[in-house]
Protein backbone atom coordinates (compact mmCIF):
# COMPACT_ATOMS: atom_id res chain seq x y z
CA UNK A 1 0.00 0.00 0.00
CA UNK A 2 0.83 3.71 -0.49
CA UNK A 3 0.52 6.70 1.00
CA UNK A 4 -2.50 8.66 0.08
CA UNK A 5 -3.04 11.49 2.04
CA UNK A 6 -0.58 14.28 4.66
CA UNK A 7 -2.39 16.79 6.39
CA UNK A 8 -1.43 18.84 8.93
CA UNK A 9 -3.26 20.66 11.71
CA UNK A 10 -2.80 23.22 14.23
CA UNK A 11 -5.26 23.11 17.52
CA UNK A 12 -4.62 25.00 20.79
CA UNK A 13 -6.41 23.71 23.67
CA UNK A 14 -4.63 25.66 26.11
CA UNK A 15 -1.85 25.83 24.05
CA UNK A 16 -0.35 25.01 20.46
CA UNK A 17 0.01 21.56 19.23
CA UNK A 18 1.20 20.87 15.20
CA UNK A 19 -0.24 17.18 14.84
CA UNK A 20 0.21 15.31 11.25
CA UNK A 21 -1.99 13.04 9.94
CA UNK A 22 -0.95 10.32 7.59
CA UNK A 23 -3.33 8.04 6.02
CA UNK A 24 -2.61 5.13 3.59
CA UNK A 25 -4.63 3.83 0.26
CA UNK A 26 -6.29 1.06 2.27
CA UNK A 27 -7.60 3.43 5.61
CA UNK A 28 -4.84 2.89 8.25
CA UNK A 29 -4.16 6.46 9.72
CA UNK A 30 -0.72 7.18 11.90
CA UNK A 31 0.00 10.70 13.72
CA UNK A 32 3.17 12.32 14.20
CA UNK A 33 3.93 15.23 16.89
CA UNK A 34 5.63 18.40 15.02
CA UNK A 35 5.12 20.67 17.61
CA UNK A 36 8.13 23.21 18.31
CA UNK A 37 7.06 26.01 21.57
CA UNK A 38 6.53 29.12 20.42
CA UNK A 39 7.60 28.44 16.30
CA UNK A 40 5.00 26.12 15.56
CA UNK A 41 3.92 27.08 12.49
CA UNK A 42 7.00 27.29 11.34
CA UNK A 43 7.00 23.25 11.05
CA UNK A 44 3.36 22.89 9.93
CA UNK A 45 4.37 25.31 6.80
CA UNK A 46 7.59 22.94 6.34
CA UNK A 47 5.27 19.49 6.31
CA UNK A 48 2.42 21.48 4.59
CA UNK A 49 4.17 23.37 2.11
CA UNK A 50 7.60 21.08 1.07
CA UNK A 51 7.27 17.68 2.67
CA UNK A 52 3.49 16.71 2.10
CA UNK A 53 3.27 16.46 -2.02
CA UNK A 54 6.77 14.19 -1.58
CA UNK A 55 5.13 11.44 0.51
CA UNK A 56 2.19 10.74 -1.44
CA UNK A 57 2.19 7.65 -3.20
CA UNK A 58 4.97 5.98 -1.58
CA UNK A 59 5.55 3.11 0.83
CA UNK A 60 4.46 3.58 3.90
CA UNK A 61 6.49 0.69 5.11
CA UNK A 62 9.60 2.18 4.30
CA UNK A 63 10.10 3.87 7.35
CA UNK A 64 13.94 4.35 7.47
CA UNK A 65 14.18 4.89 3.62
CA UNK A 66 11.38 7.96 3.97
CA UNK A 67 13.46 9.02 7.13
CA UNK A 68 16.85 9.00 5.23
CA UNK A 69 14.81 10.72 1.99
CA UNK A 70 13.60 13.62 4.26
CA UNK A 71 16.81 14.54 5.98
CA UNK A 72 18.86 14.24 2.43
CA UNK A 73 16.12 15.84 0.36
CA UNK A 74 16.76 19.38 1.39
CA UNK A 75 20.15 19.56 1.15
CA UNK A 76 19.88 21.78 4.26
CA UNK A 77 20.19 19.55 6.69
CA UNK A 78 19.27 19.24 10.88
CA UNK A 79 17.58 22.33 12.72
CA UNK A 80 14.30 22.17 15.13
CA UNK A 81 12.10 22.96 12.10
CA UNK A 82 13.34 20.24 9.52
CA UNK A 83 13.99 17.47 12.57
CA UNK A 84 10.37 18.32 14.29
CA UNK A 85 9.08 17.78 10.33
CA UNK A 86 10.83 14.60 9.63
CA UNK A 87 10.29 13.44 13.64
CA UNK A 88 6.09 13.70 12.84
CA UNK A 89 6.34 11.86 9.73
CA UNK A 90 8.32 9.21 11.46
CA UNK A 91 6.16 8.83 14.22
CA UNK A 92 2.91 8.65 12.22
CA UNK A 93 4.62 5.71 9.87
CA UNK A 94 5.65 3.89 13.37
CA UNK A 95 2.04 4.19 14.27
CA UNK A 96 0.81 2.87 11.01
CA UNK A 97 3.44 -0.16 10.59
CA UNK A 98 1.99 -1.18 14.90
CA UNK A 99 -1.41 -0.97 13.66
CA UNK A 100 -0.70 -2.77 11.00
CA UNK A 101 0.85 -5.59 12.84
CA UNK A 102 -1.77 -5.17 15.69
CA UNK A 103 0.76 -4.48 18.22
CA UNK A 104 1.80 -2.05 20.96
CA UNK A 105 4.70 0.19 19.00
CA UNK A 106 7.00 -1.08 21.80
CA UNK A 107 6.85 -4.68 20.78
CA UNK A 108 8.34 -3.42 17.37
CA UNK A 109 10.97 -1.93 19.28
CA UNK A 110 12.18 -5.24 21.00
CA UNK A 111 9.22 -5.60 23.58
CA UNK A 112 9.16 -3.71 27.02
CA UNK A 113 12.72 -4.17 28.81
CA UNK A 114 11.11 -3.45 32.18
CA UNK A 115 7.04 -3.53 33.75
CA UNK A 116 6.91 0.50 33.51
CA UNK A 117 8.93 3.97 32.77
CA UNK A 118 9.73 6.00 36.29
CA UNK A 119 9.14 9.46 35.74
CA UNK A 120 10.29 12.43 37.35
CA UNK A 121 8.01 15.47 37.99
CA UNK A 122 8.11 19.18 38.43
CA UNK A 123 7.82 20.62 42.04
CA UNK A 124 8.99 24.18 42.50
CA UNK A 125 8.16 26.80 44.54
CA UNK A 126 8.53 30.84 44.93
CA UNK A 127 10.51 30.49 48.01
CA UNK A 128 11.38 27.07 50.02
CA UNK A 129 8.21 26.48 52.22
CA UNK A 130 6.16 26.07 48.54
CA UNK A 131 8.79 24.03 47.46
CA UNK A 132 8.73 21.71 50.43
CA UNK A 133 4.68 21.21 50.14
CA UNK A 134 5.06 20.76 46.19
CA UNK A 135 7.57 17.87 47.07
CA UNK A 136 5.92 16.62 50.25
CA UNK A 137 3.01 16.46 48.12
CA UNK A 138 4.57 14.16 44.92
CA UNK A 139 6.15 11.96 47.85
CA UNK A 140 2.81 11.07 49.53
CA UNK A 141 1.51 10.37 45.71
CA UNK A 142 4.25 8.01 45.41
CA UNK A 143 6.42 9.61 43.28
CA UNK A 144 10.48 8.84 43.39
CA UNK A 145 12.14 11.64 41.77
CA UNK A 146 11.47 15.50 41.65
CA UNK A 147 12.57 17.97 39.30
CA UNK A 148 13.12 21.28 42.15
CA UNK A 149 13.13 24.70 41.20
CA UNK A 150 12.66 27.33 43.05
CA UNK A 151 12.38 31.13 43.35
CA UNK A 152 15.61 32.95 43.96
CA UNK A 153 15.70 36.23 46.92
CA UNK A 154 16.01 39.38 44.94
CA UNK A 155 14.99 38.03 41.32
CA UNK A 156 11.06 38.15 40.31
CA UNK A 157 9.22 35.17 37.97
CA UNK A 158 12.15 33.19 36.74
CA UNK A 159 12.19 30.27 34.81
CA UNK A 160 10.48 26.93 36.60
CA UNK A 161 8.19 28.22 39.12
CA UNK A 162 5.17 27.87 39.00
CA UNK A 163 2.59 29.55 41.16
CA UNK A 164 2.12 26.11 43.93
CA UNK A 165 -1.45 27.71 45.21
CA UNK A 166 -3.44 25.41 47.57
CA UNK A 167 -4.73 22.36 44.98
CA UNK A 168 -3.39 23.72 41.81
CA UNK A 169 -3.07 21.05 39.38
CA UNK A 170 -1.19 22.01 36.07
CA UNK A 171 2.92 22.45 36.47
CA UNK A 172 4.65 25.43 35.38
CA UNK A 173 3.83 26.13 31.62
CA UNK A 174 6.63 29.25 30.35
CA UNK A 175 4.89 30.04 26.80
CA UNK A 176 2.41 33.40 27.36
CA UNK A 177 -0.23 34.19 25.16
CA UNK A 178 -1.87 37.83 25.91
CA UNK A 179 -3.11 38.72 29.26
CA UNK A 180 -6.26 38.37 27.85
CA UNK A 181 -5.94 35.16 26.49
CA UNK A 182 -5.43 36.25 22.87
CA UNK A 183 -2.39 36.07 20.73
CA UNK A 184 1.10 37.74 22.02
CA UNK A 185 2.69 39.92 19.97
CA UNK A 186 6.06 39.33 21.92
CA UNK A 187 7.68 37.65 24.99
CA UNK A 188 7.69 38.35 28.43
CA UNK A 189 11.01 39.35 29.62
CA UNK A 190 12.44 37.96 32.62
CA UNK A 191 15.29 39.27 35.01
CA UNK A 192 18.61 37.23 35.89
CA UNK A 193 21.99 37.41 38.06
CA UNK A 194 24.03 34.10 37.94
CA UNK A 195 25.88 34.73 41.29
CA UNK A 196 22.45 35.52 43.21
CA UNK A 197 21.48 31.73 41.98
CA UNK A 198 24.74 30.20 42.70
CA UNK A 199 24.62 31.70 46.18
CA UNK A 200 20.99 30.40 47.00
CA UNK A 201 21.05 26.95 45.39
CA UNK A 202 23.10 24.67 47.66
CA UNK A 203 20.95 26.09 50.36
CA UNK A 204 18.21 24.46 49.53
CA UNK A 205 19.11 21.30 47.97
CA UNK A 206 21.36 20.54 51.86
CA UNK A 207 17.45 21.40 53.15
CA UNK A 208 15.48 18.70 50.36
CA UNK A 209 18.35 16.12 51.94
CA UNK A 210 17.80 16.99 55.39
CA UNK A 211 13.74 16.60 54.90
CA UNK A 212 13.30 14.44 52.72
CA UNK A 213 16.30 12.41 53.12
CA UNK A 214 18.48 9.90 50.99
CA UNK A 215 15.94 7.91 48.89
CA UNK A 216 14.45 10.54 47.27
CA UNK A 217 15.71 11.39 43.49
CA UNK A 218 16.52 15.29 43.02
CA UNK A 219 17.10 17.10 39.61
CA UNK A 220 17.24 20.25 38.75
CA UNK A 221 17.32 22.18 35.45
CA UNK A 222 19.72 25.07 35.10
CA UNK A 223 18.56 25.80 31.36
CA UNK A 224 21.38 26.73 30.00
CA UNK A 225 22.62 29.88 32.16
CA UNK A 226 26.31 29.09 33.60
CA UNK A 227 29.21 30.16 32.38
CA UNK A 228 31.45 26.70 32.32
CA UNK A 229 33.34 28.05 35.39
CA UNK A 230 30.27 28.76 36.86
CA UNK A 231 28.54 25.49 36.21
CA UNK A 232 31.79 23.65 37.07
CA UNK A 233 31.56 25.37 40.42
CA UNK A 234 28.20 24.41 41.40
CA UNK A 235 28.25 21.16 40.15
CA UNK A 236 31.22 20.56 42.44
CA UNK A 237 29.49 22.46 45.25
CA UNK A 238 26.13 20.46 45.09
CA UNK A 239 27.99 16.93 45.13
CA UNK A 240 27.06 16.37 48.75
CA UNK A 241 23.61 16.62 47.94
CA UNK A 242 23.53 13.76 45.65
CA UNK A 243 21.87 14.85 43.03
CA UNK A 244 20.39 12.30 40.34
CA UNK A 245 21.04 14.94 37.39
CA UNK A 246 22.09 18.55 37.05
CA UNK A 247 20.41 19.56 33.24
CA UNK A 248 21.30 22.06 30.84
CA UNK A 249 24.21 23.93 33.46
CA UNK A 250 25.65 25.65 30.22
CA UNK A 251 24.54 26.73 26.95
CA UNK A 252 23.68 23.37 24.80
CA UNK A 253 25.54 25.07 21.83
CA UNK A 254 28.90 24.63 23.65
CA UNK A 255 29.66 20.97 23.58
CA UNK A 256 33.38 21.04 24.83
CA UNK A 257 32.02 23.53 28.01
CA UNK A 258 31.13 20.23 29.71
CA UNK A 259 34.57 18.90 29.98
CA UNK A 260 35.44 21.36 32.22
CA UNK A 261 32.54 20.69 34.47
CA UNK A 262 33.23 17.02 34.49
CA UNK A 263 37.18 17.83 35.47
CA UNK A 264 35.65 19.12 38.51
CA UNK A 265 32.81 17.16 39.19
CA UNK A 266 30.69 14.03 39.82
CA UNK A 267 27.13 15.90 39.62
CA UNK A 268 25.72 13.85 36.99
CA UNK A 269 25.15 15.79 33.15
CA UNK A 270 21.99 16.07 31.30
CA UNK A 271 21.66 17.79 28.32
CA UNK A 272 20.24 18.30 25.12
CA UNK A 273 16.53 18.95 25.23
CA UNK A 274 17.28 21.99 22.12
CA UNK A 275 19.70 18.92 20.13
CA UNK A 276 18.10 17.84 16.92
CA UNK A 277 20.43 14.94 15.88
CA UNK A 278 23.01 12.68 17.05
CA UNK A 279 25.89 15.28 15.70
CA UNK A 280 24.66 17.61 18.53
CA UNK A 281 26.38 14.51 20.86
CA UNK A 282 28.94 13.28 19.16
CA UNK A 283 31.65 15.04 21.59
CA UNK A 284 29.60 14.60 24.30
CA UNK A 285 28.91 10.50 23.99
CA UNK A 286 32.21 9.48 23.00
CA UNK A 287 34.42 11.52 25.52
CA UNK A 288 31.61 10.88 27.90
CA UNK A 289 31.25 13.78 28.85
CA UNK A 290 27.32 13.49 29.92
CA UNK A 291 24.98 10.63 32.16
CA UNK A 292 21.30 11.37 30.55
CA UNK A 293 20.23 12.13 26.75
CA UNK A 294 17.48 14.38 26.95
CA UNK A 295 16.46 14.79 23.46
CA UNK A 296 12.87 14.69 22.46
CA UNK A 297 11.60 12.44 20.44
CA UNK A 298 9.73 15.54 18.77
CA UNK A 299 12.82 17.16 18.12
CA UNK A 300 15.25 14.68 16.88
CA UNK A 301 13.49 13.19 14.35
CA UNK A 302 11.36 10.49 15.65
CA UNK A 303 11.74 7.29 16.41
CA UNK A 304 14.10 6.11 14.33
CA UNK A 305 17.12 8.18 14.96
CA UNK A 306 16.21 8.67 18.67
CA UNK A 307 16.68 4.96 19.00
CA UNK A 308 20.12 5.40 17.03
CA UNK A 309 21.33 7.64 18.92
CA UNK A 310 19.99 5.87 22.71
CA UNK A 311 21.94 2.69 21.30
CA UNK A 312 25.33 4.84 20.81
CA UNK A 313 25.03 6.50 24.22
CA UNK A 314 24.16 2.53 25.60
CA UNK A 315 28.17 1.76 24.26
CA UNK A 316 29.25 4.81 27.04
CA UNK A 317 27.08 3.93 29.33
CA UNK A 318 24.53 6.88 29.06
CA UNK A 319 21.22 6.47 29.65
CA UNK A 320 17.69 8.40 28.24
CA UNK A 321 16.34 10.79 29.95
CA UNK A 322 13.79 11.98 26.85
CA UNK A 323 12.34 15.02 27.13
CA UNK A 324 8.26 15.45 28.05
CA UNK A 325 7.22 19.04 29.09
CA UNK A 326 3.60 19.96 28.40
CA UNK A 327 4.90 21.28 24.76
CA UNK A 328 5.23 17.79 23.60
CA UNK A 329 1.52 16.76 22.38
CA UNK A 330 0.45 13.63 23.88
CA UNK A 331 1.51 11.99 20.01
CA UNK A 332 5.26 12.72 21.30
CA UNK A 333 4.72 12.04 24.70
CA UNK A 334 3.59 8.05 23.39
CA UNK A 335 6.46 8.00 21.32
CA UNK A 336 8.77 8.73 24.11
CA UNK A 337 7.24 5.97 26.44
CA UNK A 338 7.40 2.86 23.51
CA UNK A 339 11.08 3.75 22.99
CA UNK A 340 11.53 3.78 26.71
CA UNK A 341 10.00 0.64 27.68
CA UNK A 342 11.82 -1.00 24.73
CA UNK A 343 15.42 0.04 25.16
CA UNK A 344 17.83 -1.47 27.78
CA UNK A 345 19.67 1.90 28.53
CA UNK A 346 16.39 3.77 29.65
CA UNK A 347 17.37 6.10 32.56
CA UNK A 348 14.04 8.57 34.09
CA UNK A 349 11.33 10.51 31.46
CA UNK A 350 9.83 13.62 32.50
CA UNK A 351 6.39 13.77 33.27
CA UNK A 352 4.13 17.05 33.01
CA UNK A 353 0.85 15.85 32.67
CA UNK A 354 -1.05 17.61 29.84
CA UNK A 355 -4.40 19.61 31.07
CA UNK A 356 -7.79 18.30 30.69
CA UNK A 357 -8.88 20.02 27.72
CA UNK A 358 -5.48 18.81 25.77
CA UNK A 359 -6.46 15.25 27.25
CA UNK A 360 -9.93 15.84 25.13
CA UNK A 361 -8.71 16.96 21.78
CA UNK A 362 -5.38 14.00 21.95
CA UNK A 363 -7.31 10.39 23.34
CA UNK A 364 -4.75 8.67 24.82
CA UNK A 365 -3.98 4.87 26.22
CA UNK A 366 -1.33 5.49 28.36
CA UNK A 367 -1.77 5.51 31.78
CA UNK A 368 0.19 6.90 35.07
CA UNK A 369 -0.10 5.38 38.28
CA UNK A 370 2.34 6.11 41.68
CA UNK A 371 5.36 7.31 39.87
CA UNK A 372 5.35 5.55 36.79
CA UNK A 373 4.06 5.34 33.64
CA UNK A 374 2.66 3.06 31.03
CA UNK A 375 2.30 3.16 27.31
CA UNK A 376 -0.78 0.88 27.16
CA UNK A 377 -1.37 -2.06 24.86
CA UNK A 378 -3.43 -0.37 21.92
CA UNK A 379 -2.00 -0.90 18.60
CA UNK A 380 0.47 1.85 17.30
CA UNK A 381 1.60 4.81 19.47
CA UNK A 382 -2.36 4.62 21.13
CA UNK A 383 -3.03 8.11 20.60
CA UNK A 384 -5.53 9.57 18.30
CA UNK A 385 -6.42 12.93 17.61
CA UNK A 386 -10.33 13.94 18.02
CA UNK A 387 -10.20 16.49 14.89
CA UNK A 388 -13.34 17.91 15.42
CA UNK A 389 -12.64 18.62 19.43
CA UNK A 390 -8.98 19.95 17.77
CA UNK A 391 -11.31 22.14 15.35
CA UNK A 392 -12.80 24.16 18.24
CA UNK A 393 -9.52 25.78 19.54
CA UNK A 394 -7.40 28.34 17.23
CA UNK A 395 -4.01 28.68 16.97
CA UNK A 396 -2.99 31.57 19.18
CA UNK A 397 0.20 32.93 19.95
CA UNK A 398 2.55 32.05 22.49
CA UNK A 399 5.88 33.20 22.91
CA UNK A 400 8.55 31.40 25.16
CA UNK A 401 10.10 34.51 27.64
CA UNK A 402 13.38 36.37 27.13
CA UNK A 403 15.99 37.23 30.07
CA UNK A 404 17.80 39.79 30.75
CA UNK A 405 20.61 40.70 33.45
CA UNK A 406 20.25 43.10 35.99
CA UNK A 407 22.37 46.09 33.58
CA UNK A 408 19.74 45.17 30.91
CA UNK A 409 21.49 42.65 28.37
CA UNK A 410 20.33 40.11 26.91
CA UNK A 411 21.04 36.18 28.42
CA UNK A 412 20.16 32.70 28.16
CA UNK A 413 16.36 32.19 29.03
O1 LIG B 1 11.99 25.10 28.83
O2 LIG B 1 9.94 22.73 27.12
O3 LIG B 1 13.42 20.52 31.14
N1 LIG B 1 12.52 21.13 30.65
C1 LIG B 1 12.59 22.36 30.14
C2 LIG B 1 11.34 22.90 29.51
C3 LIG B 1 11.61 23.83 28.36
C4 LIG B 1 10.37 23.99 27.52
C5 LIG B 1 10.64 24.86 26.29
O4 LIG B 1 9.60 24.75 25.39
O5 LIG B 1 13.63 22.98 30.18
O6 LIG B 1 10.56 23.54 30.50
CO1 LIG C 1 15.19 21.53 30.59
Amino acid sequence: MTIELVDVSVTSPGRNFVTLKITTSDGVVGWGDATLNGRELSVASYLRDHVASTLIGRDEDRIEDTWQYLYRAPYWRRGPVTMAAIAAVDMALWDIKAKKAGMPLYQLLGGASRDALRVYVHASGADYASLHDAVTRYVESGVTAVRVQTGIPGLGQIYGVASNKPGAKYDYEPAKRAADGSSATRPAEEEWDTRKYLSHMPGVFARLREDFGTDLRILHDGHHRMSPIEAARFAKDIEPYDLFWLEDCTPGEDQSALRLVRQHSTTPLAIGEVFNTVYDYQTLITERLIDYVRSAVTHTGGITSMKKLLDFAAVYGIKSGIHGPTDISPVGMAAALHLGLAIHNFGIQEYMPHSETTLEVFQTSYSYERGYLHPGDAPGLGVELDESAAAAFEYTKAYLPVNRLTDGSMHDW
